[in-house]
């Protein structure tokens, strides 16, 4: 266990997140393919992104450019260090490495870049952590193979790991493999699968069926992924990462505790196989009573067994509620198999309806401490939000202060008061990127503004916001002073 005291463990790895496509753009640039995420147009809080078969002309893809990381990782690197950051989270292009999923030979220049950017946050004493596969898989995999529905994808996915975590072995210590592994049963649409395992569905298609197989050869390559990575250095640190957000009955109704509780398994299916390495039991009732046909081997069992995580990584940015009643004070948002998810009268929403909830997060904390008893990565935590700058040309962003600060507290009351073993914080977004739900530009999370609007406009210029002082001070600090 870590060592506590008063303020944050003094290891603490306070930081910050991003992710490959949604800010380095320079989508097409030193021999890199297509991603999954360079086909997605813009959408907005209304319409949701759609995947195009290809780059389509007239199309505007605002990954394609994103906030040229690519370019200015220096400069923005600086930035950081000044921020105080010791910790950096973003995520390795994979169409950089394998600019088709299935090459032979890996691209040296793609290799080459994040040698360069992880030279350089190391020059300025940041730790890089480092997802494998952020929402993005090649696009070549996606058209050629059908995803991951296609068994094909776990030996592509792990030739991919096993190459960068060769090259990178002496420069990078924590790993997650798939980013929020756990959100695809609840965010297929009538299309496919938009997050890692980029399925697109066929006629007839039983979809949970599909996502499910996909599901698994994803948990199947992630756990050899973990064991090749043991084996190259034994001192990686290699993580899951789920998206956690609590389930609230929305009455004392014991249906509905019920309903919340089952909802929750949805997610914790994934964490449930990536810890303790085999196929919940009522995962396998779920499938049998459904029909659902599915491959797996023994040996993908063993390979379970074999590759569990050394520490859960999570992002939490709100809570919801569910019900079975039929007479609500609440307006149903989404109907699921087993019940409603209903807006939380106790709760204030962000303009995208995500509930906020600080106490959801000592909550969450709590519950997947006591679950599995590892140690606990909080790798995305932030509120998005329309930032504007005012005419003296300062970013007066004090909500996104109050809304850190409250988490912040939480979190602190996990460790100090409930014990849970957090290894670390880094909010989502520390620089204004592409949203990935909404491909805005202007849903901002950073404590760094770019100029940059949803039409692709701007100059790129970054400028501190306000919050960028009040983070400065909390990792200074290890902590909130009172
Ligand atoms: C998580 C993703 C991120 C990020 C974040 C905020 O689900 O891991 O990639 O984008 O949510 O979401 P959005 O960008 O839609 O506001």
């Amino acid at each position: 266990m870590t060592q506590m005291n008063d303020t944050f463990p003094k290891d603490f790895l306070w930081g910050g997140a991003v992710a490959a496509h949604q800010i380095e753009g320079a989508y097409d640039a030193d021999g890199k393919g297509l991603s999954t995420a360079d086909v997605l147009t813009a959408g907005n809080r209304e319409s949701p992104r759609q995947i195009t078969q290809g780059v389509l002309p007239g199309q505007y893809y605002p990954n394609h450019e994103a906030i040229d990381f690519y370019h200015r990782y220096k400069e923005d690197i600086k930035l950081f260090k000044e921020l105080g950051l010791k910790a950096f989270r973003t995520s390795i292009n994979w169409s950089r490495i394998f600019p088709n999923g299935d090459d032979v030979e890996p691209n040296e220049a793609g290799l080459k870049f994040y040698d360069d950017l992880f030279d350089e946050l190391l020059k300025n004493g940041i730790e890089p952590v480092i997802t494998l596969s952020h929402f993005e898989i090649p696009y070549a995999l996606y058209e050629n193979y059908g995803g991951f529905k296609n068994r094909k994808l776990i030996d592509f996915f792990v030739r991919y790991a096993e190459t960068v975590m060769n090259r990178y072995k002496d420069k990078v210590t924590y790993w997650m493999t798939f980013n929020e592994i756990n959100n695809q049963l609840d965010t297929f649409d009538e299309l496919h699968t938009w997050t890692n395992s980029a399925v697109l569905f066929e006629e007839g298609d039983n979809k949970e069926e599909v996502t499910v197989q996909a599901s698994l050869n994803e948990l199947i390559a992630s756990a050899k992924a973990v064991k090749i990575g043991k084996a190259i250095n034994p001192d990686f640190q290699i993580g899951c990462m789920m998206a956690y957000v609590p389930v609230y009955p929305y009455a004392c109704h014991p249906k509905d505790m019920l309903a919340s509780s089952k909802m929750m398994e949805r997610r914790f299916f994934y964490s449930d196989v990536h810890v303790r390495g085999e196929i919940p039991i009522y995962a396998l009732k779920r499938w049998e009573r459904e029909g659902f046909d599915l491959e797996y081997t023994e040996e993908d069992l063993l390979s379970l067994k074999e590759g569990t995580v050394d520490y859960i990584g999570f992002s939490y940015y709100m809570s919801t509620a569910v019900t079975t009643l039929d007479d609500l004070d609440g307006q149903p948002i989404r109907d699921f198999p087993e019940a409603k998810v209903v807006g939380n009268p106790y709760l204030e929403a962000n303009d995208w309806g995500w509930q906020i909830d600080p106490d959801g997060l000592r909550y969450t904390l709590n519950t997947v401490y006591q679950r599995y008893n590892k140690p606990l990565f909080i790798v995305e935590n932030g509120m998005g939000a329309y930032d504007t700058v005012d005419s003296d040309g300062k970013i007066r962003d004090d909500y996104r202060v109050e809304y850190l600060e409250a988490h912040i507290k939480a979190m602190h009351e996990a460790i100090a008061i409930d014990g849970v073993d957090v290894m670390g914080y880094t909010p989502w977004g520390v620089i204004d990127i592409v949203s990935f739900g909404s491909g805005e530009m202007e849903k901002r999370y950073g404590f760094i503004y770019v100029d940059k609007d949803n039409q692709g406009n701007g100059t790129l210029k970054r400028r501190k916001k306000e919050s960028f002082a009040w983070y400065q001070k909390v990792i200074e600090e290890n902590g909130l002073q009172d």
